[in-house]
């Protein structure tokens, strides 16, 4: 009897393991696969007319009046909780209108300059 005890608390400890790793695995591809994405499947017109928003440059998060590596920086570093933005940071960086700074407005950014 002690002994079936000891091969289900083996196969008990394997399930588990098994499970772990599933969960482990499923946890790091979620990772992988967060910043997997591809926002900007509309065309260049249609990209550009999306950057006017009113007399606002969408994504020109300093105000300067164009989108430059200093937008880039802002939004990385709002995204990733280490700085606070004022109101209209907020309003001219959140380029998808979720009210929220994330790496979906930081990708529409570097879209923006790597297509100048
Ligand atoms: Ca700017
Ligand atoms: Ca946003």
């Amino acid at each position: 009897m002690a002994k079936k005890q000891k091969f289900l608390t083996a196969k008990m400890l394997q399930s588990l393991s098994l499970g772990a790793l599933c969960a482990i695995g499923a946890f790091a591809m979620g990772i992988e696969t967060a910043g997997d994405l591809h926002p900007f499947a509309k065309s260049e017109a249609a990209l550009q007319e999306l950057l006017h928003v009113g007399s606002d440059l969408r994504g020109d998060v300093n105000g300067n009046g164009t989108i430059d590596s200093e937008d880039a920086y802002l939004l990385y570093e709002f995204s990733e909780g280490l700085e606070t933005p004022a109101a209209d940071e907020l309003r001219r960086g959140d380029t998808d209108g979720d009210l929220h700074l994330t790496a979906s407005d930081l990708g529409y950014v570097l879209h923006a300059l790597s297509t100048r």
